[in-house]
């Protein structure tokens, strides 16, 4: 889950690339390095054995535009292929906020992908999570390969869901940034708006989420921006890219407060009153609230349910 420091107005998201063995992660997140400015991105810490087989993870972080005044992070991870490395992988999963599954589209490595994607649905099943309530972008990578299936062939083996995918040749970059722009505004759509970033989809309500929205999303009845926060990259975006995957314009920060609409500020109690009982397991308080930039005061009711009401002494 997104970590969100309300002091500091910082988001972290954490961005997993999965998939089969040599399927070409650690290649993705290599030429993702190599295309960000320098100022946008951290170390990359590469953690693998002496053949390159990544042996924990890949980590990369990102810096990105502000949203709404937050500065945000995103944490690129990908996890070991190896079949024997599960728990390892499973770690990597903890806190995922969205995943790039990388396919190996040659031929003979279609039954890896399908036990990969197997496998990391179970992995997130094992969180409590899934894919159906998580941004996910499919990647089909080495299309440069003679032996490489069809793309259509392995949309219906692969996503008969119908999640965004992208050909990908990660070496040359091509379809890697394409992939990591679209994931990234998936997730930080999925942080503003508590959804998973696919409209298609109806999400379920998590504790995270209410926190993310009662105070990042901020004008629910007015036209929301774009998410912002793509990358910026030093390669340009090839001309054929579709508008809807190119990186969007940074966004300029939230407008001010409407009626009634907490987003944006910090939020002081300055007053409240008596508690008041309105039903048999439940009270209300009204709070006086006063809004970061706004010299009104609002009222809230603030409902609380109680098991049961005990005399004291
Ligand atoms: N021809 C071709 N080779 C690729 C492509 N992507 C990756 N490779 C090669 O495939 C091999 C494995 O790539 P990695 O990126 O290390 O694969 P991985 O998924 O990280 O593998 P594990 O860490 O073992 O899970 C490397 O030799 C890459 O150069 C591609 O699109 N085309
Ligand atoms: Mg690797």
């Amino acid at each position: 889950m997104a970590v969100i420091n309300y002091s500091k107005k910082e988001i972290s998201a954490k961005i997993v690339y999965y998939g089969p063995s040599l399927c070409g992660k650690t290649t993705n997140i290599q030429s993702i390095y190599a295309s960000i400015k320098p100022e946008q991105k951290g170390k990359l810490v590469s953690l693998a054995t002496e053949a390159d087989r990544t042996l924990f993870f890949d980590f990369l972080p990102i810096e990105i535009a502000n949203i709404r005044g937050f500065k945000t992070r995103l944490h690129f991870y990908t996890v070991p292929g190896q079949v024997y490395y599960n728990s390892t992988r499973r770690a990597v999963l903890t806190g995922v906020d969205g995943l790039v599954f990388v396919a190996d589209s040659q031929r003979d490595k279609m039954e890896e992908n399908i036990e990969s994607l197997a496998n990391l649905e179970e992995n997130l099943n094992y969180y409590g999570k899934s894919l159906k309530t998580l941004p996910l972008v499919i990647q089909y990578n080495k299309r440069d390969l003679p032996d490489a299936m069809p793309v259509a062939e392995m949309e219906q083996i692969l996503n008969q869901d119908g999640y965004p995918s992208f050909e990908a040749v990660a070496p040359t970059g091509e379809g890697v940034l394409q992939t990591l722009t679209k994931i990234t505004k998936m997730v930080l759509k999925h942080i503003e708006m508590g959804t998973s970033g696919k409209p298609q989809r109806k999400t379920e309500a998590s504790p995270g989420k209410l926190a993310i929205e009662q105070t990042a999303h901020a004008h629910p009845n007015e036209p929301q921006p774009a998410p912002s926060g793509a990358p910026s990259y030093e390669t340009p975006q090839k001309p054929d890219t579709p508008a809807q995957d190119r990186p969007a314009p940074p966004y300029q920060g939230a407008s001010s407060s409407s009626d009634g609409d907490f987003s944006g500020g910090r939020i002081q109690i300055v007053g409240t009153e008596n508690a008041k009982i309105i039903s048999v397991n439940a009270i209300s308080i009204p709070l006086h609230l006063k809004v970061e930039g706004d010299s009104r005061t609002y009222t809230m009711e603030l409902a609380i349910k109680i098991d049961s009401l005990v005399p004291e002494g």
